[in-house]
């Protein structure tokens, strides 16, 4: 079981194992939960807690894995006991697994009838209605690191991009994906305005939007620090960040007017000297008050015309210096450079979170990132990408028929507008 939430329907599976035999339970780690789920709320530690002091459980082991079957070969139990909810859809497969596996070792199958109108799904909905704590989900971004091979990121510049990130899944070869959390990016949040993305956006306007994500969402933020400005409002910056929340701030090697990256040398772009970038970090993770809170530093060396050996050296000292994470960027289309990078990084650093934004090297697959040493993938300004051009045909065919009727199809219709946002009614 995952037993992040305990209801009776899991305690009556609980008392129906104590009653068959000394009771074993299979515990899923955070990284078999994450291999097909959202992270439950508590940790491994604290669920172990939990289930361990139930009535009737002799002994708690950890479940590594999706499949049964590695503990059903170690343990060999007599009995394996289980809710009968697992006879259809994407657990129907694991089912099938631990029957063959039964058999094989000689025990026997029982199942428990499942509890109808509790179920943990329905209890999960529920508390997330309710919201989470800023220490909750700051926590969470770390955890998502130790748990996944790579942690997915999507941009979001509005409560309503939070909503959709929050609540999508899709699912692909009996495996639910989703995006595990949010990035408030520089760009998208200037753009959304009309204004460019040279840091005009001061950061109390920032926040304010960003508090409308926090308000009807869950998952972990990283937050696009640009420059992180002066050290001096850095250190500001960081506890304001950390107090709201956010998992994680990314700053920036640039210094004076600072220039969206995707333009490369097209603009001027002027890289910070060592030494001042890594005062600013030091700066920033002295001011910060919990051990979770993240500073990841983002080198522009590839983006102002600098080579991968250049991006190296700063890795190195910015990492000595304190960063939780390094960012490398590149506007490249081959996505060459990226790979250079995170392989030599990783040799040398091989804990390091690498956060990758492939915008421009968007045909490189997550698979691949994620084998050159990637572990956060960044994408960074897809919804608003996404949003303009729909909003502008629409705009478009209303101008064009004198009357909206035929914009409808390219429009959501009114009833599920009012019922997108929970309290609508
Ligand atoms: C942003 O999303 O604001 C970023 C990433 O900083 S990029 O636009 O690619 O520079
Ligand atoms: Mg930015």
């Amino acid at each position: 079981m995952i037993a992040d939430i305990m209801h009776p329907g899991l305690t009556r599976i609980i008392s129906e194992g104590a009653r068959l035999g000394e009771l074993t339970i299979g515990l899923f780690t955070d990284k078999a939960v994450a291999s097909h789920k959202r992270l439950p709320f508590l940790n491994y530690d604290q669920r172990k807690e939990v289930v361990e002091n139930i009535k009737g459980v002799a002994r708690v082991v950890p479940q590594d894995d999706w499949s049964y079957v590695p503990n059903l070969h170690k343990l060999r139990p007599d009995i394996i006991i289980h809710g009968d909810d697992w006879k259809s859809g994407v657990d129907a497969e694991l089912r099938h697994q631990v029957f063959e596996t039964m058999k094989e070792i000689g025990g026997e199958v029982v199942e428990v009838p499942y509890t109808h109108g509790i179920n943990s799904s329905g209890l999960f909905n529920e508390l997330k209605s309710i919201g989470t704590t800023p220490e909750i989900r700051m926590k969470m971004l770390r955890r998502l690191l130790d748990a996944k091979p790579v942690v997915k990121i999507m941009e979001a510049h509005d409560g309503l991009c939070g909503l959709l990130i929050e609540n999508l899944e899709v699912e692909t070869n009996g495996h639910i994906e989703a995006f595990d959390g949010m990035w408030c990016s520089s760009l998208t949040d200037s753009t959304s305005k009309g204004k460019p993305d040279i840091e005009a956006v001061d950061l109390t306007t920032r926040l304010q939007d960003m508090n409308n994500i926090l308000e009807c969402t869950t998952k972990p933020i990283i937050f696009d620090g640009d420059t992180g400005g002066k050290i001096e409002h850095f250190v500001f910056a960081v506890r304001t960040l950390e107090r709201h929340g956010v998992s994680a701030v990314i700053i920036e090697d640039k210094t004076g007017l600072k220039k969206n990256s995707l333009f490369g040398t097209d603009a001027v772009q002027t890289q910070d000297s060592i030494e001042h970038f890594c005062q600013k970090i030091r700066a920033g993770k002295e001011a910060q008050i919990t051990s979770d809170f993240m500073i990841i530093a983002r080198i522009e060396s590839l983006i102002a015309g600098k080579d991968v050996d250049d991006a190296l050296i700063r890795a190195d000292a910015y990492v000595e210096s304190g960063a939780d994470g390094i960012m490398i960027h590149s506007k490249e289309k081959s996505g060459e450079d990226i790979r250079q990078f995170c392989q030599r990084f990783r040799k040398k650093h091989p804990k390091v979170p690498i956060v990758a934004v492939p915008t421009t090297y968007n045909h490189i697959h997550e698979t691949e990132l994620c084998e050159w040493g990637v572990n956060i993938i960044i994408y960074a300004n897809h919804l608003l990408r996404a949003a303009y051009p729909a909003m502008k045909a629409a705009a478009e065919t209303i101008l064009k028929n004198g009357r909206s009727l035929e914009a409808d199809p390219l429009c959501m219709p009114i009833k599920e507008i009012l019922e997108l946002i929970p309290g609508t009614k």
